[in-house]
């Protein structure tokens, strides 16, 4: 629990403002908080899941808690790039004819951030060692080959393109984002990998839009029936 405390100031101190002289000022405040945000990991003990740095995140089981509409989510954590720090979820819903996408997100930069479904559920580094690169490319079920704006038709776009969302000033992005079109019927996301990247999707280069260094990845799960 102690090392859980100090990660949580730290992580609130950092996520709160990006000047160290303002992380130390938090500090006093982050304390409180963490001693709360302990008192809620104790009580959901039984389902968190611990990673190797002994940060707890919450689960999916939580998010479709959240979100009874939702068919699949992930909670979405920082790759191993340096610096990374996104972290929250995205949950996925039907809608007509599309697909529809609640982010809900903090740690990243202000500004315009890439979002996919990519190939593979897994978030690693890939072999390289590139952040995220287990996760492998973007979901192309249809084998468009074709990297677009998630506006686009079927064959002019990965299915996995759901194209950009902005972050606001403090780091955080929360939002619903329709896709379209989308076969939900056909295609179910679970079991890939939703991909948060640093920098923002042109909607046209291939393979992978231009959108930079992958910051955030969660495995996509199925709702249980
Ligand atoms: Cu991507």
């Amino acid at each position: 629990m102690r090392s859980l405390s100090l990660f949580a100031v730290a992580l609130l101190g950092l996520s709160a403002c990006q000047s160290a002289e303002r992380a130390t000022d938090r500090a006093a405040e982050g304390a409180e908080d963490a001693a709360d945000a302990t008192v809620d990991v104790a009580r959901g003990a039984a389902d968190a899941v611990e990673d190797a740095a002994g940060a707890v995140f919450g689960t999916v089981a939580d998010v479709f808690d959240d979100d009874d509409s939702a068919y699949a989510a992930a909670v979405v954590r920082p790759t191993s790039a340096a610096g990374a720090s996104a972290q929250g979820t995205v949950s996925f819903r039907e809608s007509d004819g599309g697909l529809m996408v609640a982010i809900s997100l903090s740690g990243l930069r202000p500004g315009p951030h890439a979002i996919h479904i990519h190939q593979n559920a897994a978030c690693g580094p890939g072999e390289d060692g590139t952040p995220g690169g287990a996760a492998g490319g973007h979901w192309d079920p249809l084998s468009s080959m074709d990297h677009g704006a998630p506006t686009e038709e079927l064959d002019d776009k990965h299915l996995g393109d759901l194209g950009n969302f902005e972050a606001e000033a403090d780091g955080t992005a929360d939002m619903v984002v329709a896709i379209s079109p989308f076969p939900t019927a056909e295609y179910n996301v679970a079991e890939h990998a939703v991909m948060i990247h640093e920098g923002r999707d042109d909607l046209e280069s291939d393979p992978g839009g231009d959108a930079g260094t992958r910051v955030g990845c969660g495995v996509i799960e199925a709702r249980m029936p």
